[in-house]
């Protein structure tokens, strides 16, 4: 089951600047800076009430977030979905049709397993589930 948006990722050129307007944006401090070098990224979270902010900057040329800003531009990259369970949800929208990117889970950012599934099968919108690990 689905039950909150866990984060939204945006997708930046410098983690630096970019961290410096979100802090002032949102008023606080990121509570986290973390590399996926499975993912190729560097990854910084805020987070204000409930809600989660991720930026991501590419760690290099032919990382996901690279092409993103290449071809897109920076911006609002995915949305995350906080899932109980994230093999039954995995199954679940396979079996509603949708593309899942990954056949298993894999371990991402902020203690979480993660699994996306491709835009096309959202609208355009890349959507990632989570669950806490
Ligand atoms: N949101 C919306 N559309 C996107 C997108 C995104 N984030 N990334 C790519 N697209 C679009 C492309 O622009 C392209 O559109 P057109 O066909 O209209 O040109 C389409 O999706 C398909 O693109 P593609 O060339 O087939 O595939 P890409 O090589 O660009 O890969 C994607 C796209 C989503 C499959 C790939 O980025 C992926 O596997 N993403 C999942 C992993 C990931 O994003 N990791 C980084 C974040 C890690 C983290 O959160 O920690």
């Amino acid at each position: 089951m689905m039950n909150k948006i866990e984060h939204i990722g945006i997708a930046v050129k410098d983690l630096q600047m970019a961290s410096e307007i979100y802090s002032k944006l949102l008023g606080v401090s990121s509570y986290k800076k973390e590399e996926v070098k499975s993912e190729q990224v560097i990854t910084e979270f805020f987070k204000i009430g409930d809600s989660k902010i991720e930026l991501l900057a590419s760690l290099n040329q032919g990382s996901a977030i690279a092409k993103f800003i290449e071809k897109r531009g920076e911006g609002i990259h995915h949305i995350a979905f906080h899932v109980e369970d994230i093999y039954a949800e995995m199954q679940r929208l396979t079996n509603e049709g949708f593309i899942l990117l990954n056949d298993k889970p894999k371990v991402g950012a902020d203690n979480k397993l993660i699994c996306f599934m491709h835009p096309k099968s959202a609208n355009g919108v890349l959507v990632e589930l989570c669950q806490d690990i």
